[in-house]
């Protein structure tokens, strides 16, 4: 067990000051003191993982100092392309530390998404070239550990990884103090209020994190009214691209629900949908201006115009929904339109504590929803 202030003085000892990345459920606290104290310039939040190595890259470049580039393991699939041709030792030879949240650790029970990487973590770190240092529990001397590991990748020119399994912090109150709460809309409400308005022949895909499982569990409430779901559990940034291959086969009315951490991890995802999907595709935006899935941790999405990224993107129809009279509104007028639409909805970043998970194997869910698809 270590503690979250302890992590980060001995990192400071060690010479890194620079922390970038995204975030992870199993790093939040750490990631909550790193956001209370860390200078802004010090501390990015990037659209996805691989952009978190490449900017770690330039700020040694050009400071010549340790960076520390943070992720949950799923996160891995992002950051392989600019690891192995641009800082790996055979290349430029980077030094960095990858802190990596260890989700699906063989023999800890996880959620389905998890086990597949958490179970290559290691060997593709090996094969990687990436040396591995593991902090669990049971780690007698963390802090040595560390610093083992900060000598390695000084002395290698080669990014390392600190993979941290879960609960190895210890437990500290933990405060959402960067979640913005002012805003009257709440994601698991306009879900239910879009299922209750749906006519149920719709197909609708959720985007990875809790608005899948809010959908699930509003769904199921609502006497399973849509039966053609598909829930992105995992492949986080890539359900925009599922609803387009489904829709692509069956141009009958499609619902993307995404995420703003999600949009933004792959936006290069827009243009290609407002031209291929130019009729019955709704992407639904909730922005909530953050991760809140994993803690809460801000992404740039309160800063900018989602809508005008959508419109330069070449959607034709956008809406901007702040409040229950907004959502009514375009749900009573809008969401039977075949326009192909795209809809940002505007909510704070809170959910329910007692918020269920889907229960089963990921490939039943995917045999009734195709089949559900072919009955249609
Ligand atoms: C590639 C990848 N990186 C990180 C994660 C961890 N993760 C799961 S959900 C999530 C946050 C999603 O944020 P957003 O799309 O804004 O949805 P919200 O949680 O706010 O509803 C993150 C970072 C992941 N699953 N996959």
């Amino acid at each position: 067990m270590i503690r979250t202030e302890q992590l980060y003085d001995h990192l400071g000892r060690e010479g890194i000051s620079f922390y970038t990345g995204v975030p992870d459920s199993l790093l939040k606290n750490f990631l909550q003191y790193v956001q209370d104290h860390t200078a802004g310039e010090q501390h990015i939040i990037t659209a996805n993982e691989g952009l978190a190595l490449a900017l770690a890259s330039g700020y040694y470049l050009q400071s010549g100092k340790l960076p520390l580039v943070y992720l949950q393991n799923s996160g891995l699939g992002n950051l392989v392309n600019p690891l192995s041709s641009l800082a790996d030792q055979e290349m430029y030879g980077v030094p960095m530390i990858l802190l990596i949240g260890w989700r699906g650790e063989p023999g800890i029970p996880d959620e389905p998404q998890h086990r597949k990487m958490g179970a290559i973590t290691v060997p593709l770190l090996e094969v990687l070239g990436v040396p591995v240092f593991k902090l669990d529990q049971q780690s007698i001397d963390p802090l040595q550990i560390v610093s083992t590991a900060i000598q390695t990748a000084r002395e290698k020119q080669n990014p390392v990884a600190l993979l941290l399994s879960a609960d190895i912090f210890e437990k500290v109150q933990y405060e959402k103090t960067t979640i913005p709460a002012t805003l009257s809309l709440q994601r698991e409400s306009v879900i239910r209020e879009l299922i209750k308005t749906l006519s149920g022949d719709e197909t609708v895909i959720c985007t990875t994190g809790k608005s899948g499982r809010e959908f699930d569990e509003q769904n199921k409430a609502a006497g399973n009214k849509i039966k053609k779901y598909f829930l992105s559990v995992g492949a986080m940034g890539h359900a925009s691209h599922i609803a387009l291959g489904i829709h692509l086969q069956n141009p009958s009315k499609t619902i993307l629900i995404d995420g703003d951490g999600a949009l933004l991890m792959h936006m290069g995802a827009l243009p290609t949908i407002s031209h291929f999907a130019n009729k019955n595709f709704i992407h639904l935006l909730i922005n909530n201006g953050c991760h809140e899935s994993v803690g809460g941790q801000p992404t740039e999405a309160f800063r900018v115009d989602c809508t005008a990224i959508a419109r330069a993107s070449g959607y034709q129809h956008t809406f901007l929904i702040r409040n229950e009279q907004e959502l009514n509104h375009w749900l009573q007028n809008s969401l039977s339109s075949s326009d192909t639409q795209f809809v940002e909805i505007r909510t704070n970043a809170i959910s329910r504590p007692d918020l269920g998970r889907p229960a089963g194997d990921p490939k039943d869910w995917k045999n009734d929803f195709m089949s559900h698809l072919t009955n249609d």
